[in-house]
C-alpha cells in the first residue's frame, strides 16, 4: 500500500457496499497509481481497481474523466446484448457525492473501477494468438467508437503522438541538457536524428481523425485467462481524437517482441514477423472494413514510426532527468529508448517483407 495516499479512506469515498478489507499496489504502469482494492460483502470478497489519475500530466483532470465516461457508456450500451457483458468494458464506480471521480484533501484526483474477473493483462507478448487477440480487441473498440455521438472529445494530452513536436522537445532537451546526460546518450541521439525525416510522414499522409485510444500497449488489453480472447480494451486516460495507426504502430512497438521494454540484453529484442502477421490479421478483422485505402498502405510504417517516437520520448525524458515516466534505475530510460531503437533496427530490417505480406493480404489472387 502507497505510504503517500490513504488508500483505504479513498476506497471508501466510492459508492462500495460492504466493509473495506484491504489494499494492493497493482500492475506497471508507467504514469498513473493503480491499486487493487477488496471489499467484503456478504462474507465475500469482491475486487476493484482504484487509480489516482497523475495530474501533473494529464492537466485536466475532469474532463479526462468525461471522456471515459462517454466512452464507457457508448462501449457498454453497444455489447449490452452480449452474454457476459460487464467483462467487456469498464464499469466506473461512482463516488458518494455523485461524479465518477474523488478528490481527496490534497487535490489528488481518484476514480474506482470494477475488477475485471478471470482475465489478464501481459507486458510481453508470448504467442500470435495472443498477438492476433489484442489488436482484434483493439480494433473492435475503434470500430465501435466510429459511431460516437457528439461532441468531439477532449483532447486529454495536446499534440500526444505529433512525432515532429516530439522531436522538437528532443532537441531542446539537448541543447539544455539539465541532467548533463547528453554525452551518455551520444549513440541514442545519432540514431535519432538519422530518423528525423521519418516524423511528419503520417501527419502529412491525409489521413481520417478518428477516436482512438492513442495507448495500445499490449498490457492495456485483459485477455480471458480460459479463451485467451481479448474481452476488455482498459486504460483509457488517452482515448481522443488521433489516427487509427497510432493504435497499430504501437501494437507492433509492444506486441511483438519477447523482450520487456526495459530489457538489458539487447540480443533478446526483436519484431518476430509471425505476431506482426497476427497483429495485421487481427486488427483488419475488426478494422478491416471501416479502414481506408491510405491507412491500410501505412499500417507497416506506423509499426515503425511509433517505436522511433516512443524511442525519443524516453530519450527526452532521461535528457530531462526522469521528469516524466516513473522510473527505478538511474539509466532507466535509457534502456528504455535503447530497446525501442533496437526494435527498430528490426523492423527496418523486416520492413520489405513486412510490405509484401500486406500486398499478399490486400490483394490475394
Ligand atoms: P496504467 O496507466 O498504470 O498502465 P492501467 O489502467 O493500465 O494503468 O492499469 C494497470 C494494470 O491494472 C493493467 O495492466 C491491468 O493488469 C490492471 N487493471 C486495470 N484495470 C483493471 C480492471 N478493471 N480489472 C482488472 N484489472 C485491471
Ligand atoms: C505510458 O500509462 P502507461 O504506462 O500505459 C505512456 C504511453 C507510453 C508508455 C510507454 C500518458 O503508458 O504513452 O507509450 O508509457 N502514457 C502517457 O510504456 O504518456
Ligand atoms: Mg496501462
Amino acid at each position: 500500500m502507497s505510504k503517500e495516499h490513504d488508500v483505504s479512506a479513498t476506497a471508501c469515498q466510492f459508492q462500495i457496499s460492504g466493509e473495506f478489507a484491504g489494499a494492493t499496489t497493482h500492475g506497471s504502469g508507467h504514469i498513473n497509481d493503480s491499486y487493487c482494492v477488496t471489499f467484503r460483502q456478504a462474507g465475500m470478497p469482491v475486487r476493484y481497481i482504484l487509480q489516482r489519475i497523475n495530474h501533473s500530466i494529464f492537466k485536466n483532470p475532469i474532463a479526462l474523466m468525461e471522456n471515459i465516461q462517454r466512452v464507457t457508456s457508448h462501449l457498454a450500451a453497444k455489447v449490452s446484448g452480449e452474454p457476459d457483458r460487464s467483462r467487456l468494458v469498464l464499469t466506473l464506480i461512482p463516488a458518494c457525492d455523485g461524479p465518477v471521480w474523488h478528490v481527496d484533501a490534497d487535490g489528488n484526483y481518484w476514480r474506482m473501477y470494477s475488477f475485471i474477473e478471470n482475465a489478464h493483462a501481459l507486458d510481453a507478448v508470448e504467442s500470435t494468438d495472443q498477438a492476433f487477440q489484442a489488436a482484434k480487441a483493439f480494433g473492435r473498440f475503434q470500430k465501435l467508437l466510429v459511431e460516437l455521438p457528439a461532441p468531439r472529445l477532449h483532447n486529454t494530452i495536446k499534440d500526444f503522438h505529433h512525432t515532429p513536436k516530439r522531436f522538437v522537445a528532443l532537441e531542446q532537451a539537448i541543447a539544455s541538457d539539465v541532467a548533463g546526460r547528453a554525452i551518455l546518450a551520444r549513440p541514442e541521439i545519432e540514431v535519432a536524428f538519422a530518423h528525423r525525416s521519418i516524423t511528419s510522414v503520417l501527419i502529412n499522409a491525409n489521413l481520417p481523425e478518428r477516436i482512438t485510444h492513442n495507448d495500445t500497449k499490449f498490457n492495456n488489453v485483459m485477455l480471458d485467462d480460459v479463451t485467451g480472447e481479448g474481452i476488455c480494451v482498459i486504460d483509457l486516460d488517452t482515448v481522443m481524437p488521433g489516427l487509427a495507426l497510432h493504435d497499430f504502430g504501437d501494437m507492433v512497438r509492444t506486441a511483438t517482441s519477447p523482450a520487456q521494454e526495459d530489457e538489458q540484453d539487447l540480443s533478446k529484442v526483436t519484431m518476430q514477423f509471425s505476431m506482426f502477421e497476427a497483429l495485421v490479421r487481427g486488427y483488419l478483422a475488426s478494422a478491416g472494413d471501416f479502414l481506408t485505402k491510405a491507412e491500410r498502405q501505412h499500417l507497416v510504417f506506423s509499426g515503425k514510426l511509433m517505436t522511433f517516437e516512443q524511442g525519443i520520448r524516453f530519450l527526452t525524458d532521461y535528457l530531462e532527468g526522469d521528469a516524466y515516466y516513473k522510473v527505478s534505475r538511474g539509466e532507466h530510460n535509457l534502456h528504455r529508448c535503447r530497446t525501442q531503437f533496437k526494435l527498430l533496427e528490426s523492423i527496418e530490417r523486416q520492413e520489405e517483407r513486412m510490405d509484401r505480406l500486406m500486398q499478399s493480404i490486400e490483394q490475394p489472387y
